[in-house]
């Protein structure tokens, strides 16, 4: 332990990272105890860089303690995977481990990566283990750390989607901790080290202030929601061919009810680089952060709040000493629209791709819908098809030469083609119930439903093919990036959300609070005036989040400081 630190003006976590050894704390203890279905503490912490979280079921909450029992622990396991491509091996590898070792399902997420939840500890090891065999892993998909980099989700779609998709792997690769951690922990690799002999040559032995994100996209399209990032490359090309990233720094949508000084903050792109200086600027962003960041407040702990505390031109000074080299002015571009694009595509190779909607990122099997069955059978009879993970939690089986094979399948099952509203096809839920710890209110389980019943609005007004993005998260972290949707939902306690309106259709503007604590009969009774106006007086080809705007529903926010739940 160092003597030179003062750990009394630091947040807990910093002394936890530092006393871990790389990560390694007290793990393999904690997974050994058979006393408890749970963690040490500071050992929860920890394995949030190894890609788990503990939890416990919240819908046992009440009786569990009634009846004196430890909560019913279990574990998320979050799957890096860049770019969210897998293999139609992997996909089916991981449907299997979703059977036999998690609640039988798998959840799709908003930063292009797989979960698995309910995994009991004492199926963690072999979990990981499977995921490991399928050449995929889950260090670094949580913690202080660059988590998963997205890519606009389809390399094929041409020459220059490939190089982007391959930015976002080198980038991942670059950052990964380099700590033999999780090899020994996990994958029973020899034990390396025993003493802080290992290093962390970009991180250091206490990793970044908080998480760190990244994410690249190709104008027109923002389906990654680039401002929402840390870091976000803006592809640039010319005549089809890739000259570069403008790069966009200080996004994040994190936030806390009743504590002002938190709010959700857009990038701010500060200039361009070559496609060859990509990696190292992904690089110094990244140190510049970690050394200057809040690492006492893990509250203010975000690039966002570096930014907005020092200025955003101290930031670019201080990058381009980190970089010895000048970004160059940015460069024009336009988005037009986030979100994904559903339906079949032919890509440059002359193959298909599907674009499929997936409500709430969750692929399982109900009484309605065999959609785990479909997606497994599209694995089994189709090896040749990519299974891509866009950022929107859907699901395009990808770069196939079989189409007729794989529309015959999902035709059986009544999973393409489908009917989708404009509404619910740009829908985001965040997991929240039943096992996110921080949700005040449902999300995944509830939005479809109230959708439907605005639906019924939209159909009484001739709306029902009308794009409008909505979305919802149980609490005001922003998983499903709510901040930048046309309607929001961000859930205050059961059953009651705030309203959030303005946000527009490519994702560069944050919304505004509309109305608070709104039960389900008062969200609806407050959207029906509005939406029957916008069916009246928009103007042509208005947008539902521009509208709102302009009729003073809402005021613009201009940037993430003025922002109030
Ligand atoms: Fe998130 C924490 C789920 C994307 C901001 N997020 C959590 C945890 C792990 C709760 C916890 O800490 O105990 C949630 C686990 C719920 C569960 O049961 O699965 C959780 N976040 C998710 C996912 C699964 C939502 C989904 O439905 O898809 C997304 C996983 C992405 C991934 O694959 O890595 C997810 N989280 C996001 C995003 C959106 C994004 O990154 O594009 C955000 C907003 C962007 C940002 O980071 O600013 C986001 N999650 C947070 C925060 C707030 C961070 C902050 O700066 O304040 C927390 C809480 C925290 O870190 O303290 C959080
Ligand atoms: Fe949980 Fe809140 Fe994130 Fe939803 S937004 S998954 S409730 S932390």
């Amino acid at each position: 332990m160092s003597n030179e630190i003062d750990w009394t003006t630091l947040s807990e976590v910093e002394k936890i990272k530092y006393d871990s050894n790389y990560l390694r704390g007290t793990l393999v203890e904690s997974l050994a105890d058979p006393v408890t279905g749970a963690i040490a503490d500071a050992d929860t912490q920890l394995s949030k860089f190894h890609g788990i979280y503990q939890q416990h079921d919240r819908d046992l909450e009440k009786e569990r303690k009634r009846q004196k029992l430890e909560p019913a622990f279990s574990f998320l396991i979050r799957v890096r995977l860049p770019g969210g491509i897998a293999t139609s091996q992997q996909w089916l590898q991981m449907d299997k481990l979703a059977d036999e070792r998690a609640n039988g399902t798998l959840k799709l997420t908003t930063r292009q990566a797989f979960q698995l939840h309910g995994v009991i500890k004492k199926k963690l090891k072999p979990t990981i283990q499977g995921i490991n065999d399928a050449l995929m892993d889950t260090i670094a998909a949580c913690g202080d750390v660059n988590r998963n980099v997205m890519s606009h989700a389809n390399p094929a779609e041409s020459e220059l989607h490939a190089e982007v998709y391959q930015l976002a792997k080198d980038i991942s690769a670059h950052l990964t901790p380099q700590t033999s951690a999780y090899h020994e922990i996990w994958l029973d690799k020899k034990l390396i080290a025993n003493s802080k002999s290992d290093v962390e040559p970009i991180y250091g032995d206490r990793y970044l202030p908080r998480k760190f994100k990244m994410a690249v996209a190709i104008p027109p399209y923002n389906d990654t929601d680039i401002f929402s990032q840390d870091l976000g490359f803006i592809a640039i090309e010319e005549k089809g061919k890739l000259i570069g990233y403008n790069v966009s720094v200080g996004g994040g949508l994190g936030s806390t009810f009743g504590v002002p000084e938190t709010y959700p903050r857009l990038g701010d792109v500060i200039g361009f680089c070559t496609p060859e200086q990509a990696v190292d600027v992904a690089e110094k962003v990244v140190l510049v952060q970690k050394d200057y960041g809040d690492r006492q407040n893990r509250k203010h702990a975000r690039l966002k709040y570096t930014i907005d505390d020092r200025g955003l031109a101290w930031f670019k000074d201080e990058l381009n000493k980190y970089l010895g080299y000048k970004l160059q002015p940015a460069k024009p571009y336009t988005f037009t629209r986030n979100g994904d694009r559903y339906g079949w595509k032919k890509g440059t190779d002359g193959k298909w791709s599907l674009n499929l909607f997936v409500e709430g990122g969750r692929v399982k099997n109900t009484d309605q819908l065999q959609l785990k069955t479909a997606l497994k059978e599209v694995a089994t009879e189709v090896p040749d098809a990519q299974f891509i993970l866009t950022g929107n939690q859907n699901l395009i089986i990808g770069n196939t030469s079989e189409k007729a094979k794989v529309a015959a399948i999902l035709k059986k099952y009544n999973v393409w083609p489908v009917g989708l509203s404009g509404l619910r096809q740009n829908s985001i839920a965040c997991v929240a119930m039943n096992t996110c710890a921080l949700a005040f209110a449902e999300a995944e389980r509830y939005l479809p439903d109230l959708i439907t019943k605005i639906e019924s609005i939209l159909e009484e007004h001739r709306l029902i093919k009308e794009e409008i993005i909505i979305r919802m998260t149980g609490c005001p972290n922003g998983c499903g990036r709510p901040y930048l949707a046309e309607i929001a939902f961000i859930g205050k306690s059961p059953g009651h959300y705030n309203l959030y309106l303005g946000g527009n259709f490519n994702g560069t503007r944050l919304n505004t609070l509309y109305k608070e604590t709104l039960s389900e009969e008062e969200i609806l009774n407050e959207l029906r005036p509005i939406i029957a106006d916008f069916a009246e007086n928009r103007n042509p080809k208005e947008r539902f989040g521009d509208f709102v705007i302009r009729k003073g529903y809402v005021k613009e926010i201009k940037e993430g400081k003025e922002f109030k739940h």
